[in-house]
């Protein structure tokens, strides 16, 4: 047997630093080097004979295989994640020494993981849920974790609640059932009897828990933080990401749909937009409030289950986050990526927020039993990019050969390095706030207004979106079977809004209660009133446009995915025409047929089929449009599916186009129920034209015009007032 020689990237030797391996031009070895000749084959006692012991690849081989997987987070265990870089507009230095909020032409890289967080790791996307939006900056400081939602408030005031909060949120112990939903009793249980979560509570049944794309979300901090000064002067900062493309939503009934048709909806069009350049970008904004002023409000600033009206204090816009890189390997990077409240960097600081306190503990106490050993922090997408020297030593997985003798501080023997950082010279310093208290369990009596944040938010909703989470709370509150539960949460659901309420009930078929009884509310204050907790809103609060997604950017159609609907016999002019337009304004035609591989046009020119109307489904696009030609009209016509995907895009409130004969396939369906006789002439009338665009082929790019002015609206309200579409 003729020796052929190794192939030079095997030869090298390991570089240590070096963490990726591309997989392209290698070898086959064990995990100790050793090239492997048969990958196919155990090694066996003859052709037909038992497996041996002595086979140590393929005892290797399943080893590993065996202990692949890690425990899931408790929380936020389904997550996706992109790489980026952070760019500051303007120095900040008047409020914080933070070296990556400085300079702003210093690119900062950041990884970020979105996530929703009651479901597994292989639960739904379009769960009725908070989303994580966890961002990671590498500063040359060391890493600052900002682990925020996309929800400025949460559902409790103290994190010694959040085991309780969790255990009820997640499936029920008995049956672990349901999975990634808060439709179920020990939920509405928990929330019933704290009243502190309804303000987090109509967030979570509003729009923002069904988002349409990752990227079309806000996030928050959440808490309020410090910002500290070079002389030592501290404000109060509240963190928001705005997202470039507007905030935008999927309906209920789509989200319910799109968790069977596609799980992964959010995941893939995070990673589909990356892939083709459409980099999601956010804006970083700061709320800032002067140390003298933390007490001008009518709520607590240490209150996470409150915000700060944007009028009040305007977001002041500070730099730009953009996403630009998928993760090449998503258990390396996405999975094992480890956030922590705690990891800041000199300049910003903690409040006396209790939930805060009390997520500083919790992190990298769960990083321990997720990540197997305190060197996670070696994992490569947790390392930061600031050089690290310590006198931490060992452990499970140490991947650091520190060398030299001593590893205590002070010493002689190395000099005493490494040394402290005076604060001069970059160290970080706490905030000397001055404490002077008496060690108690208490909450402060400022964290006890529960409703009067909760009925701004409602009020500050458009109809619509108002319509929505009514809706929201029939559908959960209809999955709890406790009546007594139910009543509890509608005297709360009084207390923001009594129509509200009254509007939940009539949906249940029960009566809202005027008192109620109950265990006591373990948030009452020891030597507080237990009235509180049947008290009533105390304050009306203005409405805050900036709450309603009503009043988000509109018009740009950037990534949004049409579903050009079609068969063979299409107009090819009009169908180049409007996918023309299409593609130029930034969107994503996608033919959509009743059959694969390739159609025939009605000339002779044939175009490949992307999706089936089998293997696809409406509620995976934003928009539709019928493309003209009479004998693909009349195929779709005939197909019960082409009809079923109009009347689904129409019911959601999407923008629908036809192009010439298109128009007849509306007709055909229920979009055109109601027949008008005008001048003797019967014919079928549109139920709503609302961002329906109808017009002949020879016109495609004016119908294309008006086309994609409707999908930039991104959904037409309007005609859920008139919900009559069965589909
Ligand atoms: Fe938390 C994960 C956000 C309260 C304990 N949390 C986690 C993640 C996000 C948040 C985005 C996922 C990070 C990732 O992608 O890896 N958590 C929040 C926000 C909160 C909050 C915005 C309230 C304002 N969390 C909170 C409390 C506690 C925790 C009060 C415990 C006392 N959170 C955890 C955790 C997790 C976590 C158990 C699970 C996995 C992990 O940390 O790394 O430690």
């Amino acid at each position: 047997m003729s020796k052929a020689p190794r192939s030079s990237t095997t030869k090298k030797i390991a570089d240590l630093s070096l963490n990726t391996e591309s997989g392209l031009d290698t070898e086959l070895t064990t995990n100790h080097g050793l090239p492997i000749n048969d990958d196919q084959n155990s090694l066996k006692a003859g052709e037909r004979g038992g497996t041996l012991m002595e086979d140590f690849i393929l005892r290797e081989k399943i080893t590993h295989f065996d202990h692949e997987r890690i425990p899931e987070r408790v929380v936020h265990a389904r997550g996706s994640g992109a790489h980026g870089f952070f760019q500051v507009y303007e120095p900040m230095a008047r409020y914080t020494r933070a070296e990556f909020l400085q300079d702003p032409g210093a690119k900062t890289p950041v990884f970020v993981r979105f996530s929703t967080v009651a479901g597994s790791r292989g639960s739904s996307d379009l769960a009725r849920d908070v989303r994580g939006f966890a961002v990671k900056f590498y500063t040359q400081e060391g890493n600052f974790d900002l682990v925020g939602n996309n929800m400025p408030v949460f559902f409790i005031q103290d994190a010694i609640k959040f085991p309780d909060l969790i255990h009820a949120v997640k499936p029920e112990p008995h049956n672990e059932i349901p999975q990634a939903a808060s439709a179920h009793d020990t939920f509405w249980d928990f929330i019933s009897l704290m009243p502190e979560s309804m303000h987090m509570i109509m967030w979570v049944m509003s729009d923002r828990a069904i988002p349409r794309s990752l990227r079309m979300m806000e996030g928050f901090g959440v808490h309020t933080f410090r910002f500290i000064n070079e002389k030592g002067k501290s404000c109060f900062v509240k963190f928001h990401w705005k997202p470039l493309l507007g905030m935008h939503s999927v309906v209920w009934d789509e989200a319910l749909k799109i968790s069977g048709n596609d799980p992964d909806f959010h995941r893939r069009d995070l990673w589909e937009a990356i892939e083709s350049g459409a980099f999601p970008e956010w804006e970083f904004g700061v709320q800032i409030v002067d140390e003298k002023d933390e007490h001008k409000f009518d709520f607590d600033l240490l209150d996470p289950t409150k915000l700060i009206p944007e009028e009040l204090v305007p977001v002041k816009r500070i730099g730009k986050l953009t996403l630009n890189r998928n993760p090449d390997n998503f258990f390396a990077e996405t999975e094992q990526v480890a956030f922590h409240v705690g990891h800041v960097v000199p300049g910003i600081d903690f409040s006396n927020d209790p939930l805060m306190q009390g997520r500083l503990f919790s992190y990298t106490d769960t990083q321990l039993i997720r990540l197997g050993g305190p060197n996670f922090h070696e994992i490569p997408i947790n390392r930061p990019i600031a050089p690290l020297h310590n006198n931490q030593r060992d452990g499970f997985m140490r991947q650091m050969i520190n060398s030299g003798r001593t590893s205590y501080s002070p010493n002689s023997l190395s000099g005493n390095s490494p040394s402290q950082v005076a604060a001069l010279d970059g160290g970080f310093f706490s905030y000397a706030e001055r404490i002077d208290a008496h060690k108690i369990r208490a909450r402060s009596l400022s964290f006890f207004d529960h409703y009067s944040q909760a009925a701004m938010f409602f009020h500050s909703q458009s109809v619509p979106e108002q319509n929505h989470i009514v809706r929201a709370l029939r559908f959960e509150l209809g999955k709890v079977e406790t009546t007594a539960v139910r009543e509890r949460v509608l005297y709360h659901l009084a207390q923001i809004d009594k129509d509200l309420a009254k509007r939940v009930a009539d949906g249940l078929g029960v009566s809202v209660p005027a008192k109620i009884e109950g265990p006591p509310n373990m948030s009452i204050p020891a030597d507080g009133d237990p009235k509180q907790f049947q008290s009533k809103r105390v304050k009306e609060m203005k409405p805050s446009p900036a709450l309603s997604m009503a009043n988000t950017i509109k018009g740009d159609i950037t990534s949004r995915k049409v579903a050009m609907l079609m068969s063979d016999g299409f107009d090819e002019a009009a169908f180049a025409t409007m996918k023309k337009a299409l593609a130029s304004a930034g969107a994503v035609p996608k033919v959509v047929a009743p059959h694969g591989g390739t159609l025939k046009g009605a000339g002779s020119n044939e175009v490949p089929v992307d999706v089936t109307l089998l293997t696809t489904a409406s509620v995976l696009f934003d928009a539709v449009c019928v493309v003209a030609g009479a004998k693909s009209v009349k195929t779709l016509q005939a197909d019960p599916a082409a009809i079923h995907f109009v009347e689904e895009a129409f019911k959601h409130c999407k923008a629908v186009g036809a192009l010439g004969e298109g128009a007849d396939l509306l007709a055909t369906s229920q979009l055109a129920k109601n027949e008008t006789i005008e001048a003797g002439i019967r014919s079928k009338k549109l139920v709503s034209e609302v961002g329906v665009v109808i017009g002949g082929a020879a016109t495609a790019s004016k119908v294309a015009a008006a086309f994609i002015e409707a999908i930039g609206e991104h959904r037409h309200w309007e005609r859920e007032a008139d919900d009559f579409v069965a589909a």
